[in-house]
């Protein structure tokens, strides 16, 4: 299958973030990019091509348009104060306070349109961020003219939002492939979320919708970030009540339960019968993973793809997460390569 790609992800590096009480580099790098893409090449998975750019109307289908258009402005703005390094919020209107009026001062705005600290800014980070939102999309045209195609976004998407950044994501890139799918003419489409991590951001934008089955495999909230969302209760409202479906699976998980997950999320995504699959494929399940506490063998990810495989429908693997960054190529490529067969 084709990749897309584009070196524009590098740009966004150097950042750091806050880990058990220590400023620590982070984890989401652009290696990770770097050794996948080196993967995809020693494997033949396929020609590596450049996104087309797009403008924003996409990703305004499903953000608010006033947090995509606060994203480029953010590093200008910071730098304008004299300030370099990574911008990074530090305080959120939560309960008790007015999430009502949009403030004035980068600081402030910062934890407006964020749910965490986890999604700095640093020079590169809007090029990135508008490379990934391209990869995305231009991954999303060739399904549509009939091929599977992998979208090696960096950085990755599924804890945005309609309106707010956060867990190293900003545009939720899966959700914007699935949209813009849509608005070509599909009458359904299935995301499959795989990563470690809740996709929290792509459960809210379609929590009311009924076009868009959400499903997701997941360490379970109560103990694992993003904590506030990805509990099996939570089912959809609305117009989308059953359209959402949650997998929420204890520390320790190994292929067996977590195969267990998949094949029933499975069934329920065949059963509801989509156009198109969107996989946000994380892999960050791996069992050497630094931030993580699942343990998926390096063999087990070609058996996810050959899964993904039997649902016999167009496919669009969009990256998500996958810190261990050594093994991330054979990982995620296992993933691409079982899909394919072989
Ligand atoms: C303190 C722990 C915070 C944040 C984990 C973010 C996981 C991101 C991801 C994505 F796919 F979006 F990349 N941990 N430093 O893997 O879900
Ligand atoms: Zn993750």
């Amino acid at each position: 299958m084709k990749t897309v790609y584009s070196p524009l992800h590098a740009g966004h590096a150097g950042t750091m973030e806050l880990m058990s009480g220590a400023i620590v580099p982070g984890f989401e790098k652009p290696s990770r990019a770097e050794i996948i893409k080196a993967r995809v090449e020693s494997e033949k998975l396929g020609p590596i091509l450049a996104p087309e750019v797009h403008d924003l109307a996409a990703a305004k289908r499903i953000h608010k348009a006033d947090y995509i258009d606060f994203l480029p402005t953010i590093y200008p703005e910071w730098e304008a104060l004299g300030r370099s390094g990574s911008a990074i919020p530090y305080t959120w209107p939560t309960r008790g306070l007015r999430g009502d009026v949009v403030p004035g001062t980068i600081d402030a705005k910062l934890g407006y349109y964020s749910f965490d600290a986890g999604a700095p800014f640093v020079k590169g980070t809007w090029e990135a961020i508008k490379s990934s939102y391209d990869v995305a999309l231009t991954g999303a045209k060739l399904v549509r003219n009939g091929e599977p195609a992998f979208a090696l976004c960096r950085p990755p998407g599924h804890h945005a939002g309609a309106g707010f950044m956060g867990g190293y994501c900003y545009i939720n890139n899966a959700a914007v492939a699935a949209q813009w799918l849509l608005d070509q003419g599909a009458k359904r489409v299935s995301i499959l979320d795989v990563d470690y991590h809740h996709g929290n951001g792509t459960q809210e934008i379609f929590y009311s919708r009924a076009d868009v089955q959400v499903l997701n495999l997941h360490g379970d909230p109560m103990v694992e970030y993003p904590y506030f969302l990805g509990h099996a209760d939570e089912r959809g409202e609305g117009a989308g009540e059953g359209f959402n479906i949650n997998y929420p699976l204890p520390f320790g998980t190994t292929w067996e339960a977590w195969n267990a997950a998949l094949d029933d999320a499975c069934a329920k995504l065949a059963a509801y019968g989509p156009d198109v699959v969107v996989v946000s494929l994380g892999v960050d399940t791996f069992e050497k993973d630094p931030i993580s506490q699942f343990k998926l063998k390096s063999s087990d990810y070609p058996r996810i793809g050959a899964r993904i495989a039997r649902l016999n429908l167009p496919t669009l693997f969009v990256m998500e997460g996958g810190y261990a960054v050594e093994e991330i190529g054979v990982n995620a490529v296992g993933v691409l390569t079982g899909f394919e067969g072989r």
